[in-house]
């Protein structure tokens, strides 16, 4: 048994894709609810439909993926429409909001309440690729100021998308601020942000945007991932469920997330170079993992990970 719950909602599987892995155009959300993927999550979406960064935007390594997308969308609105059809094909829908203004994120938060097929609201404060635009995650007084805006809006779930942090202090931190509002949950981590991929050969950076810097996804990214999933599980209160995001690739990365006490977990880059036929093969091999351990639901594994 794969089946998850998160935020009330029932999933089929616990796996779904991470925002912006193939999910910005109808045909993209269509794929999605097709497939094996326990739930179907939206690009990130802002007020007005958006071009986002020159190509080229995204690059494949051996070890993952570096972007620089910027935030290309087709408005909150399209996103807000898509919900009936994938609602139709019975899939949970979460959609990803990422206004470029404090104002922003609550008129769209605000708009959204009224739309009953849009099963949960995942908040991003972590994009890193807009020009000019911190990363909101790293600024601890703007993701409270952020929070008290959206706050009185309840009809919807609503969680928020983190950036990775890296020091015991900025958990805490983050922590003591998430654990003050009623967030059904966190998602951890987004990409790595503004690392540097060069090509020796040609003497080049990869991607054309912000002199090259972008987002890393993928295997290297995955022990950053596992640590704040499992820093924020212990750190923040049982009410608050996790969304593990970084480094999936595999059944067994699947487990790894789930082990640090993820509730369900997300896919990005392995989705990109795979395609949405990832979702039946990590079910598969989540399956079988399971199976070899005698586990036959993801609560028996979850969040028991064991120290030495
Ligand atoms: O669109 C992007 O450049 C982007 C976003 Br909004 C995000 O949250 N994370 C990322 O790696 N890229």
């Amino acid at each position: 048994m794969l089946s998850s719950q998160l935020a009330g909602i029932e999933f089929a599987s616990c796996i779904m894709n991470a925002s912006g892995a193939r999910c910005t155009t109808a045909e993209d959300l269509q794929a999605l609810a097709r497939s094996e993927a326990g739930a179907v999550v939206s690009k990130s979406c802002t007020l007005e439909a958006r071009e986002g960064n020159p190509s080229p935007r995204y690059v494949d390594t051996a070890w993952g993926s570096i972007n620089s997308m910027g935030l290309p969308n087709k408005g909150w609105q399209f996103y807000s429409q898509e919900a009936a059809q994938i609602a139709d094909l019975g899939k949970p829908y979460i959609m990803s909001v990422s206004g470029l203004t404090l104002e922003e994120n609550k008129i769209i938060i605000a708009q959204l309440q009224e739309n009953q097929q849009v099963g949960a609201i995942e908040l991003n404060l972590s994009c890193p690729n807009v020009p000019n635009k911190p990363q909101t995650g790293y600024d601890f007084e703007q993701v409270r100021r952020v929070l008290d805006a959206v706050a009185e809006f309840d009809a919807i779930p609503l969680g928020v998308k983190l950036p990775p942090y890296f020091d015991f202090v900025h958990f805490q931190n983050v922590a003591d601020i998430l654990n003050q509002y009623s967030l059904a949950f966190v998602t951890c981590i987004n990409s790595i942000g503004n690392g540097l991929v060069i090509d020796a050969e040609s003497e080049s950076v990869v991607i054309k945007p912000k002199g090259g810097f972008g987002g890393l996804g993928g295997d290297i990214v995955k022990p950053t991932a596992l640590a704040n999933v499992r820093m924020f599980r212990q750190l923040l209160k049982p009410e608050i469920q996790l969304v593990g995001c970084g480094g999936v690739r595999t059944g067994q990365d699947v487990f790894e997330h789930i082990l640090c006490g993820a509730d369900v977990v997300q896919v990005g880059t392995q989705l990109m170079q795979e395609g949405v036929g990832v979702f039946a093969r990590l079910n598969a091999e989540l399956q079988t993992l399971m199976q070899r351990k005698g586990y036959t639901s993801i609560a028996d594994f979850k969040g028991k990970l064991k120290t030495l």
